[in-house]
């Protein structure tokens, strides 16, 4: 078998690891599989033989003989049904950290979004001041339940799980604002993601890729 997804050439966050492909990597790593990267640029994405894989023109895709998948919530599903490492083998549990996988992708990742956006593309709008506020404080919502939800556990339903590996992932964005220190309990979570043997093997490979001089 083997797997191959794509990346960015060069991400636009300099290999911090925000780029969902370290997702991918992560759960590859913490199921012990390895893979091949096909690099990217911006321009490609949305050129038809990109286009194939993603019907959407973005990173990553994942490649595994004649399968080809997109949207990282499907790819690490896959990956994690598939390998042992990323599900509990208890029906119920494994249902619990699909659902927080969903939570993560669905509930928590938006208002991230929408905020990281109006931090990153909308600050020169004249309308921004007064947005920055609404979009805060509408991420902070599903922010402070979360954290009351984890509380002092370590992961959010027992064991590490595809559940955690996303919702730290997710979280991750946050960290260039400083918003995630709001949350102890959340940053000292994301800290322990990092930790993670599998996740900085995954973080130096982005990074590798993202500090490599151009090629002239
Ligand atoms: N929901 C998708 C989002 C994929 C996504 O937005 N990828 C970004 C990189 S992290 C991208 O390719 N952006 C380039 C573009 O949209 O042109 C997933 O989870 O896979």
């Amino acid at each position: 078998m083997t797997i191959t997804i794509t990346a960015f050439e060069r991400s636009p966050d300099k290999g911090m690891g925000l780029a969902r492909d370290t997702r991918v990597r992560w759960a590859l790593e913490e199921v012990g599989q390895p893979y091949d990267v096909r690099l990217v640029s911006f321009a490609a994405l949305k050129k038809p033989a990109h286009l194939k894989l993603h019907p959407f023109g973005k990173i990553p895709t994942y490649e595994e003989d004649e399968l080809v998948l997109f949207e990282t919530g499907s790819i690490v599903l896959h990956i994690a049904e598939r390998h042992a490492g990323l599900l509990p083998a208890d029906a119920n549990a494994r249902a619990r950290a699909i659902t927080w996988m969903f939570a993560a992708l669905n509930t928590v990742e938006p208002p991230i979004l929408e905020f990281a956006n109006a931090k990153l593309l909308e600050s020169d709008k004249p309308w921004s001041k007064e947005r920055l506020p609404l979009v805060t404080d509408r991420m902070r919502g599903p922010l402070t339940q979360l954290s009351a939800r984890l509380g002092d556990a370590e992961w959010l339903d027992g064991t590490f799980s595809a559940g955690d590996l996303m919702m730290v992932h997710v979280l991750q964005r946050l960290k260039p604002s400083g918003l995630l220190n709001e949350f102890p309990s959340l940053a000292a979570y994301v800290a322990r993601g990092e930790a993670r043997p599998a996740y900085k093997r995954a973080f130096a490979a982005q990074l590798a890729i993202n500090t490599k001089p151009p090629v002239r």
